[in-house]
């Protein structure tokens, strides 16, 4: 979200060299190509990717994500489990000071469970991103189909 100063006092914050108001965890957050899977027909969740970029001094937490086009958001990880790969819920995906967290297939990802309404390719899914300290960002990603090279993904560990 973006906050507009008005351009006097913004010109008196420069001119003074106050600190600008603390900066939540969101604004040192950059998100970088966001994607939603298309899910095949019928599939009644699916899941976003994205890398997080800290520029911060301060390690981040991604700690939920919310998104209209589902009835629940979760934040997920893939487990090797005797060559079966499982998805577990994560309390928070953190971000290093300085670095990145990458949302990737067979890895981290955000779930997107009980679609209201069947995503197709090119639709854009606002996903609002929530963060340790309260701060929040909100995205589009848009609707891509699986890469071919996608590793596979076992949703039977879903009971929904
Ligand atoms: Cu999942």
């Amino acid at each position: 979200m973006r906050h507009f100063v008005p351009a006097a006092l913004a010109l008196a914050m420069a001119t003074l060299s106050i600190p600008a108001v603390a900066a939540g965890t969101a604004d040192n957050i950059t998100v970088v190509d966001p994607y939603v899977r298309m899910a095949p027909p019928g599939a009644m969740a699916t899941a976003a990717f994205m890398v997080l970029k800290n520029s911060g001094g301060k390690d981040a937490k991604l700690v939920k994500a919310e998104s209209g086009a589902a009835k629940v958001t979760e934040l997920h990880t893939h487990l090797n489990e005797g060559g079966v790969m499982k998805m577990r819920q994560v309390p928070a995906i953190d971000i290093k000071a300085k670095g990145e967290a990458a949302l990737h297939p067979g890895g981290l990802h955000v779930m997107m469970i009980d679609l209201k309404a069947p995503l197709k390719e090119g639709d854009k899914v606002a996903i609002t991103l929530g963060f340790e300290d309260g701060s929040s960002k909100q995205i589009e990603a848009p609707v891509m189909k699986p890469m071919p090279a996608a590793a596979p993904m076992d949703h039977s560990g879903h009971k929904h």
